[in-house]
């Protein structure tokens, strides 16, 4: 998910980027103002926070763009092209490393498994599943 402030910053050229160059095969993508509900359930785990209240707010601040990328280890990958959780800690290359500097305001959440992964899809795409397709001409996808 490209969070709000990665939308707003113009940034969502520049993050879906970084996983096609890499390699990854989009399957899904939408833009979406998300409602409370969905927010407080795609971060259950995190309730008991003291956060909580501010990262609710931020992903509900604006639009959000959701995407499911599919591809060998793509969920590990995905976690270390994103970059460590605080900015400031993220290695240069990463995307928070390169483009964010604040915990709370940086850029893109990825699933931290694959079953999060499927169940964040299923949560943000809800009944729409994914577009299947076949990419011929790059025989390093999966
Ligand atoms: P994400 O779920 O968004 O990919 O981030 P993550 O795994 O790297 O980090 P996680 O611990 O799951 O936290 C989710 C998001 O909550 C915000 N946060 N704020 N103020 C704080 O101390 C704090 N800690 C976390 C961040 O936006 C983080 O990405």
């Amino acid at each position: 998910m490209i969070k709000p402030d990665g939308v707003q910053r113009g940034l969502v050229g520049e993050i879906i980027s970084r996983f096609e160059k890499k390699g990854f095969k989009l399957v899904q993508l939408k833009m979406m103002k998300v409602t409370k509900e969905v927010a407080e359930e795609h971060y259950k785990d995190l309730k008991d926070k003291p956060f909580f209240p501010d990262l609710i707010g931020y992903i509900l601040s604006g639009p959000v763009v959701g995407m499911v990328w599919e591809g060998q280890g793509v969920v590990k990958a995905a976690r270390k092209i994103i970059g460590a959780t605080n900015p400031l800690e993220a290695e240069p290359g990463t995307i928070r490393g390169d483009l964010a500097v604040q915990t709370g305001r940086n850029v893109v959440h990825g699933s931290d498994s694959p079953e999060n992964g499927e169940r964040e899809t299923a949560l943000w795409f809800a009944g729409h599943g994914i577009v299947e397709w076949e990419a011929h001409m790059k025989p390093w996808l999966v």
